[in-house]
């Protein structure tokens, strides 16, 4: 019997291990929701070969048309696969993951645990089976007095020492990744949780706010979404590039968890969590509030959409945000007029110098 209850401590440390909480708080006050400031991104005007030459016309469409495309501000949501990203029918398993933490996880999950974990109870299942048959009173009427075996004693209290410290290793290591803070460069995410829906703000980015709800029925189906995990606005990340994502609450709280992410953390009101992600390609991710917030707490999905960087460029002007870099691509094709030499070449200059500073 001892040995079946080490192995039950065992099976019970390895869940603790992997079920150690993903959020890691912080004790710092969310900083205030700050009104959207939409500024509007116009294609500058190609104000270049003023010169009344032939080419004149032509010459000035292909900067405008530079310029525009360096400014792109156009965003269609993009519809999501079959399978990725959202929940599977008859699905047991965790989610195909689209990061590497993911990956490791469900790698550890799955090559490490489970196979530990089934192989302790076969071994546990197998024992009491033998012991029940073979040491049952009509087969075995003068039973054993022996009470101690020191060699049996020393091997089920190493083994599962060794078992324990294996598990540890890798699941420690998981631990010390997830919270990871990310780089500075990475792009800023403040994820508010309100009862009952989501808001994303993006506060390098001009500090737009994006509101989610939840799409009815019919609206999610003529979208070809899944039905109580479509959006009306989606959160809009760039893909292959870290993430900083902040998460805040207004009035209660609320969880904000994408499972093919590897991602969850609890949105506390005064406070501010913090958590790295980097989604490996782009792609539409559904997720769901996971902390009971009240009455439509059921009804507050998250989608979150991973665009390649200029795409996810172009969302953030569609939005009225700001793109760093944009300044620059806006003044580079007037530039050139100043030095002007001939129509043809000053023409020749800036059409070239257009996606050149789109860089
Ligand atoms: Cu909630």
């Amino acid at each position: 019997m001892a040995f079946a209850s080490w192995t039950k401590s065992i099976g019970f440390a390895a869940l603790v291990l992997v079920t150690a909480p993903l959020a890691l708080a912080q004790t710092s006050p969310a900083p205030p929701v700050a009104a959207p400031t939409p500024s509007t991104q116009v294609a500058p005007a190609a104000d270049a070969p003023a010169a009344a030459t032939a080419s004149a016309a032509a010459a000035e469409a292909a900067p405008a048309d530079a310029a525009a495309s360096a400014l792109d501000s156009s965003y269609t949501p993009m519809a999501p696969t079959a399978g990725k990203g959202m929940p599977v029918d008859k699905g047991i398993d965790f989610q195909k993951q689209y990061s590497e933490l993911g990956e490791y996880a469900h790698w550890l999950d799955t090559s490490v645990l489970l196979p530990i974990i089934v192989a302790i109870s076969l071994l546990v299942l197998g024992l009491l089976i033998w012991v029940m048959v073979r040491y049952r009173a009509a087969a075995n009427p003068n039973p054993s007095r022996v009470t101690h075996n020191t060699t049996i004693e020393v091997i089920w209290t190493l083994v599962p020492v060794l078992i324990l410290v294996g598990v540890a290793v890798p699941s420690i290591d998981l631990l010390a990744k997830q919270y990871k803070p990310a780089p500075a460069s990475a792009v800023t995410v403040k994820v508010t949780g309100y009862q009952w829906y989501w808001g994303y703000s993006y506060p390098d980015n001009g500090d737009f706010e994006v509101v989610s709800n939840m799409l009815n029925e019919e609206e999610a189906i003529k979208r070809g979404e899944p039905h109580q995990l479509a959006v009306d606005n989606r959160m809009v990340v760039p893909a292959g590039e870290p993430i900083r994502i902040i998460t805040t609450a207004s009035d209660v709280i609320h969880s904000f968890s994408v499972p093919s992410l590897w991602f969850k953390m609890d949105a506390v009101p005064g406070r501010s969590n913090e958590k790295m992600l980097i989604i490996k390609e782009p792609g539409v991710y559904y997720g769901q509030c996971s902390e009971l917030c009240g009455a439509r707490h059921g009804f507050m999905p998250i989608a979150v959409e991973a665009l390649p960087r200029a795409k996810f460029d172009a969302w953030v002007r569609s939005q009225g945000g700001t793109v760093k870099g944009d300044e620059v691509a806006a003044a580079a094709p007037a530039a050139p007029a100043a030095a002007t030499t001939t129509p043809a070449a000053d023409a020749a200059a800036t059409a070239a110098a257009a996606p050149a500073a789109a860089q």
